[in-house]
């Protein structure tokens, strides 16, 4: 399929490495679409590291972008995309964004990965929270959050994966009719559930896929994952189980690779996070193998 689209990814630069926009332009990009990244930071490498140095982008600032944009007519866009955001204001004026390209394309698709934090830790400032909660999950159209973030949108506990359909129903009922939790950790494996709510007053299409835990820690997956998401969820529309399972077969050959790569010369992938080998990866990414089938419930 060859639908594409013109998408605006507002996510972290690094300098070194692949996070935010350094691991979603570029396979949205090998997938056909025009990609505008806007850099909401710029830092010399993620900040997992033992430190870094750089720039953040202020709402203000953003909203400056916005407008040399609109004042040349530029401001046609199909998907706008988002992950980590570091501050309220900031998340403030993206919603100011979603408004302003929804009044240029009203069938605009917000992508949102509502990055909060992952096992049972915050990340962002606890403000943020009810931020996404009450104004930015009723605006988007497709929602990928991890276990803890469904669990802190929602406020309902995830434990098994009846739970797990169970927040997204909750979640549609806020706004997106498309709901992907990318990690739900059952008996010791990991759990994609998604969810397409396709009318109204339908019940959301369900559908699981069980994906073997890496032993390893990796950086810029749940970036790249969303951006997968979007990308063959746009070629799919009707069909969130066939995209799902296409990004998830994709993703995990990276990984595959990733660990191969680092084990060949050595190194104890448990010992730090790894840098994700995405280049090398571009095949994969292209014409992925699909691997991981999804079961429909
Ligand atoms: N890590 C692995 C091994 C995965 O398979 C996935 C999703 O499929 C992710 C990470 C992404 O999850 P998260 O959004 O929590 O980063
Ligand atoms: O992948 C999430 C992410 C986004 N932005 C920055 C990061 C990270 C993860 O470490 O450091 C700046």
């Amino acid at each position: 399929p060859s639908e594409t689209g013109r998408v605006l990814s507002i996510q972290s630069h690094t300098v070194q490495g692949y996070v935010g926009n350094k691991s979603a332009v570029f396979p949205l990009q090998l997938l056909g679409y025009d990609v505008d990244p806007i850099n909401s930071v710029q830092f010399s490498n993620h900040t997992g590291y033992p430190s870094f140095k750089g720039q953040v982008l202020n709402g203000q600032q953003l909203w400056e972008l916005i407008e040399g944009l609109e004042a040349n007519n530029l401001l046609y866009y199909t998907h706008l995309l988002t992950g980590y955001i570091g501050s309220v204001s900031f998340l403030n004026t993206i919603l100011e964004v979603v408004n302003k390209l929804r009044s240029i394309n009203p069938k605009l698709i917000y992508v949102c990965d509502p990055v909060l934090g992952d096992e049972g830790k915050l990340y962002v400032p606890s403000e943020l929270v009810s931020v996404y909660r009450e104004k930015v999950v009723p605006v988007a159209s497709m929602l990928t959050p991890n276990q803890f973030e469904a669990e802190q949108l929602t406020g309902f506990r995830i434990g098994s994966e009846r739970d797990g359909r169970e927040a997204c129903n909750i979640l549609h009922a806020a706004g997106p009719s498309k709901v992907v939790i990318t990690s739900i950790v059952i008996d010791g494996s990991l759990h994609l559930i998604g969810s397409h709510k396709k009318e109204k007053d339908q019940s959301p299409e369900q559908f699981k896929i069980v994906i073997p835990k890496i032993p390893a820690y990796f950086t810029g997956t749940g970036d790249l994952m969303t951006s997968l998401l979007l990308g063959w969820s746009n070629k799919y529309p009707d069909n969130l189980d066939k995209a799902a399972e296409l990004a998830v077969s994709s993703l995990q050959a990276l990984l595959q690779r990733t660990l191969n790569d680092y084990r060949s010369v050595g190194y104890d992938p448990q010992s730090s996070s790894l840098e994700i080998r995405l280049i090398q990866s571009q095949d994969d990414i292209r014409n992925p193998q699909v691997a991981f089938k999804a079961e429909k419930f």
